[in-house]
């Protein structure tokens, strides 16, 4: 071999070897379509991480369920199938009743009692998530939910018999109490159950509506801010583990401004999104008082059910929140 050839077969080698420690990709599953707010944020904050640790840990986002549906995505963090990912936080209310704290209809009803209500419930559901091997890195609160209905209804009355698409247990439960039919489905499929007559209603944001351009088939869009539901970004805490400290450090750092990023955004969205559903046609307006009334006696039921099942710990986040209004 001639002296140069020696110096390229070093250097190739040299490269292998750099290529093979560079850096570990993570693939982040989201539910929500690339165009929301949540999935937005999502990029920036795996550009952040990736930019940030030099390479040493690259994230990449696959938004709309189509690495692994919603109601998937938990489980497959915890078992080490992907190392991170964002989740709606009230999709695993079935599991613990903590996690739908966000999702009682007429507690925190404002972007500022939300951002209450998630601080004093944060160490219990940061509890909670790590004894299943979860750590949370940032949350952020989707616009205040309100009722959709392809048909005009002016009462709870109206409501009888209506073909409801539900998001978690607090969805279902909202519906029956209503005398709706309550069906699952993810925001990712609901253009279709809209257009196909499955859903003739739903509770969600604006956001929701103007991504999925509910338009199409839904008519009135009626503002109850009901409840502010999160969606977390979680990481397998094994994983976790085995992060170095200045990687942790940028990670950390990423998600503090994911978080404030995202809230701006929810903020944001929130009227621009009301003015895309009436530029799509829609009738947006407040419930009017007496439905707003009926609602919140439903409100009332479901929040004695909540604290029922939530026992000692959730009646203590319930009334710190209360204490600070
Ligand atoms: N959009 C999500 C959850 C809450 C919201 O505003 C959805 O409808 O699935």
């Amino acid at each position: 071999m001639s002296k140069l050839t020696k110096i390229l077969a070093a250097a190739t080698l040299a490269a292998a070897a750099a290529s093979a420690q560079a850096g570990e990709k993570w693939d982040m599953p989201m539910a929500y379509s690339g165009s929301n707010f949540h999935s937005v944020t999502g990029v920036e904050f795996a550009k952040c991480v990736t930019t940030g640790t030099g390479g040493d840990i690259e994230i990449v986002t696959h938004p709309s369920g189509s690495l692994f549906p919603g109601a998937q995505i938990k489980r497959a963090i915890q078992t080490g199938q992907v190392p991170i990912g964002e989740r709606l936080l009230s999709g695993h209310q079935n599991e613990n009743a903590l996690f739908g704290i966000d999702s009682i209809p007429f507690l925190a009803t404002s972007f500022d009692d939300a951002e209450k209500l998630w601080q004093v419930a944060k160490p219990a559901l940061e509890e909670l998530l790590a004894s299943q091997s979860l750590t949370l890195l940032y949350s952020v609160p989707w616009p205040p939910q309100g009722l959709y209905f392809r048909n005009e209804v002016k009462s709870v009355a109206d409501m009888e018999g209506i073909k409801f698409r539900s998001y978690n247990n607090a969805t279902s439960r909202l519906a029956e109490l209503t005398g709706m039919l309550p069906v699952t489905i993810e925001a990712a499929e609901i253009s279709q159950a809209f257009a196909t007559g499955v859903a003739d209603a739903m509770v969600s944001s604006g956001s929701t509506g103007y991504d999925r351009k509910v338009w199409e088939s839904l008519n009135y869009f009626y503002e109850v801010d009901a409840w502010l539901p999160r969606n977390y970004v979680m990481v397998n805490s094994d994983v976790w583990a085995g992060v170095s400290d200045s990687s942790k450090n940028v990670i950390l750092g990423c998600a503090g401004l994911a978080e404030y990023a995202g809230n701006w955004r929810a903020k944001e969205y929130t009227g621009f999104t009301l003015q895309g559903l009436r530029e799509g046609g829609m009738t947006v307006e407040r419930a009017n008082p007496a439905m707003t009334e009926e609602l919140k006696e439903i409100g009332k039921t479901m929040t004695s059910e909540w604290l029922e099942a939530a026992g000692a710990e959730g009646q203590a986040i319930v009334d710190a929140f209360r204490e600070m209004q």
